[in-house]
């Protein structure tokens, strides 16, 4: 039994069943390049890394020096542990296939390599976000190269995410609950300070982006209303945060509880939030958590996957707060259909 106090690799070492020791030595690698990207955003205002490239990247957005660096780091990290066949990045166009033969290779990831990343240059929380899948044998070819990263969220083997803010905090699970480690900053090292995390069932808390309101659905209108009335048996009115950073609007709900939600809306149809790389992986480690996600209409694990970049709605958090506003989405659907009828 791991206790509180241990470092990542020793409760890796203890952790693993026969059969895992590659997928820890794969969670080590990937920890190891957050240390090093945690040690350069420390280090990097306002010297060479703050700032933009210049670039675009695929999604349209502006590339920051951190993005970049951040990006080289994990693919570096990921392609020397030779676990992995195939790994696909918002930061990368295509999924890359790592050279050499990946018979042996178990394993493909997707990574958000550091999300949130416009918050970097005034010293705001940015995060990781990592999503580890089985590689399929003999689905190693050029051309499927998309087929072998398109897979649902349910299908990960493991999913996490680095927060790197006050202190770096990393969090993942392998199916099997939820652990969370602190970057002790003097030794170095991850040290296990977040035993088996559970979401609460409801929080008191929801985090939108106001900004979008004039885009917004009548359904997300309506449960934004209903999360600001006066009810006590649900302590409502709830509190409205917004960091603007995944990884840490998604780290206070998994551990206090409440409702993030990045909806689709009049002007972004499909929402903002990558399937693949950021939504997948987090609704991984909230169903171990005992929350859930969707997309209103949807469970974020169960769907079918058909672009690498593929954005979807988001609302993940306590089981109960999803459960509320999915039934708004979901009335909306039901009062058109009835009304098409009449
Ligand atoms: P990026 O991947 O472009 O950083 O976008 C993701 C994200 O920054 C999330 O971390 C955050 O929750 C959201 O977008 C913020 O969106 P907005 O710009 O609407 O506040």
């Amino acid at each position: 039994m791991v206790s509180l106090g241990c470092t990542l690799p020793q409760f890796l070492r203890e952790q693993s069943q026969e059969g895992e020791g590659e997928l820890a030595a794969l969670l080590t690698q990937i920890a190891t390049a957050s240390q090093i990207v945690s040690r350069e955003m420390r280090r990097s205002k306002p010297a060479k890394l703050s700032g933009l490239t210049g670039e675009v990247n695929v999604q349209g957005e502006a590339v920051t020096k951190l993005d970049h660096f951040a990006n080289s780091v994990f693919v570096q990290a990921i392609t020397e542990c030779r676990l992995v066949c195939h790994i696909a990045s918002e930061e990368m166009e295509e999924v890359v296939r790592v050279t050499g033969d990946c018979s042996s290779r178990k394993y493909s990831v997707l990574l958000d390599p550091l999300d949130g990343s416009s918050n970097a240059d005034i010293n705001g929380v940015v995060g990781t976000i990592f999503s580890i899948h089985r590689h399929r044998e003999g689905m190693g070819h050029e051309t499927s190269r998309e087929a072998e990263i398109l897979k649902r969220g349910s299908d990960q083997v493991a999913a996490g995410y680095v927060m790197y803010g006050p202190g770096t905090v990393l969090v993942y699970s392998a199916g099997k609950g939820v652990n969370g480690f602190t970057l002790h900053p003097e030794v170095n090292e991850f040290i296990f300070s977040h035993q088996n995390v559970r979401m609460p069932d409801r929080g008191t808390t929801y985090a939108i982006n106001h900004g979008n309101r004039i885009h917004w659905s009548s359904s997300t209108e309506k449960l934004v209303d209903h999360f600001s009335q006066k009810d006590e048996s649900t302590r409502r009115p709830y509190s409205q945060r917004w960091v603007g950073s995944l990884t840490a609007d998604f780290h206070r709900i998994l551990l206090e509880g409440g409702l993030y939600l990045y909806p689709k809306d009049h002007k972004r149809p499909d929402g903002k939030l990558r399937l693949l790389y950021e939504c997948a992986p987090l609704a991984f480690i909230a169903r171990q958590a005992g929350g859930r996600a969707t997309t209103g209409m949807e469970d974020i694990l169960d769907i079918e996957p058909t672009q690498l970049h593929q954005r979807v709605p988001l609302i993940i958090g306590s089981r109960e707060d999803v459960d509320t506003a999915e039934r708004f989405y979901q009335d909306e659907v039901v009062g058109k259909e009835k009304s098409k009828e009449k």
